[in-house]
């Protein structure tokens, strides 16, 4: 319970960040839940002018929800600001993302935006990438075999991402399906991202590295939110 008051309190936090007629970047996730609630407090109590950009279905229903206007991601080229959860943040604020199956367009959102800012509990804080969540790949289906394969002998462990209430594999809101992969502690991720990248038949992995240059994390200490930059 006071996991989602902290949500709530980062989310509130980073709405605040929103100044008027910007077009501002909505990530997808829990937390974020928050900050569009907020977004649309400010709507219709301060008349907040904003444009939404959401990176699911999920952040754009709540948008209509709250009647927040929104561009689609393919409509723009850069944003003022993108706010968004993250499933680790290590002490550089790079981020393993793809908690919720969004990272790919999250990840294009965040590149567009002149500032990325994550919004976190503080249990998502880690050492090290890694080591408690693993890395999210999203891969087209043809290249599903081709790329586990190529994963075990980069040494990591990749499982396919199920539906819960569908079945069969999650499917994106891309077409794509989710490989979960779990490396050893001392690997390095960087490395892992770049080889990914070549790899035929990968879209996106959930490794933010040099994306995000704040950080706002709710701490049960005092419920406070803490600031961290770069
Ligand atoms: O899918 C994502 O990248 C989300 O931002 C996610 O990882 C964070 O979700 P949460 O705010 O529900 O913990």
């Amino acid at each position: 319970e006071s996991n989602k008051e902290l949500k709530r309190l980062v989310g509130v936090a980073a709405a605040g960040l929103v100044r008027d007629g910007m077009v501002c970047g909505i990530g997808t996730g829990s937390t974020v839940v928050f900050f569009i609630e907020e977004l649309g407090r400010r709507v219709k109590e301060d008349k907040l002018r904003l444009t939404g950009v959401p990176t699911s279905f999920q952040s754009k229903l709540l948008c209509r929800k709250y009647n927040i206007p929104t561009l689609e991601i393919q409509d723009c080229a850069e944003l003022d600001l993108a706010v968004d959860g993250a499933d680790e943040v290590d002490p550089d604020l790079n981020a393993i993302k793809g908690g919720g199956a969004a990272h790919t367009r999250e990840k294009v959102v965040a590149a567009m935006a002149r500032e990325f800012v994550l919004i976190i509990d503080q249990s998502k804080r880690v050492e090290r990438l890694g080591t408690a969540f693993p890395v999210p790949v999203e891969v087209i289906p043809s290249a599903l075999q081709f790329v586990t394969a190529r994963l075990r002998a980069l040494g990591g462990e990749p499982e396919l991402r199920m539906g819960v209430r569908k079945d069969g594999p999650v499917i994106t809101d891309n077409g794509g399906m989710v490989l979960d992969v779990r490396f050893d502690p001392r690997t390095d991720l960087r490395r892992i991202d770049q080889e990914l990248h070549v790899l035929p038949g990968v879209v996106e992995t959930g490794l933010f590295y040099d994306l995000a240059k704040r950080a706002l994390v709710g701490r049960a200490d005092g419920m406070t939110v803490e600031t961290l930059e770069k």
